[in-house]
């Protein structure tokens, strides 16, 4: 299944986290397309370090995005994610943005994920990889939701290239 994450690191060596979390993710699928690594301001918790963020496309080898959900809390643990306060700061979070077109809405996972749309993080790496696809609710491309929210006022800046490796077929 095609899916879309959204990777963010604030604490310890962030830019090895998110390479770690990518390679990890090659256990279980392909690393098809990686955004541009982004500065960018916290938000919800807004005093906490910056976080680097980037987006992924990653074809997963299963069709459950319970399975995926389930992998992903084994990276995240593996990774060194201590249990935190929701919107609180974390070594590495992995967010599963889209899966296919699928609509999930179960208390312990929400897809699309509900917060997307509002957030720059999200969606300035995502626009970058991805400019038309449309989001299955919204009935809308990224690039629309960039432009309902973009503004000088968010920080969010280009940090570094995409430089991990995705995996071969
Ligand atoms: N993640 C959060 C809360 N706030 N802010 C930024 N800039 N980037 C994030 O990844 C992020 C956040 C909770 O997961
Ligand atoms: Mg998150
Ligand atoms: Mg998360």
């Amino acid at each position: 299944m095609l899916t879309y994450l959204s990777l963010g690191s604030n604490l310890g060596q962030r830019l090895k986290k998110l390479k770690e979390a990518s390679e990890h993710l090659s256990d279980y699928g392909r690393v098809i397309k990686v955004s541009s690594i982004y500065e960018t301001e916290p938000v919800e918790e807004t005093s906490q370090p910056m976080f680097l963020n980037c987006v992924l496309e990653f074809k997963f080898s299963h069709n459950s995005p319970f399975e995926l959900l389930e992998y992903i809390q084994k990276i995240e643990t593996n990774l060194g994610r201590k249990v935190s306060r929701r919107f609180g700061p974390r070594t590495i979070d992995i967010d599963i943005l889209f899966f296919g077109d699928k609509l999930i809405n179960y208390p312990n996972l929400v897809i699309p994920h509900p917060r997307l749309a509002k957030r720059l993080f999200v969606l300035v790496p995502l626009k970058e990889i991805a400019p038309f696809l449309v989001h299955p609710v919204e009935k809308v491309s990224i690039t629309e939701l960039y432009n309902r929210i973009y503004g000088d006022n968010y920080y969010c800046k280009k940090y570094a290239d995409p430089i991990w490796k995705t995996s071969q077929e």
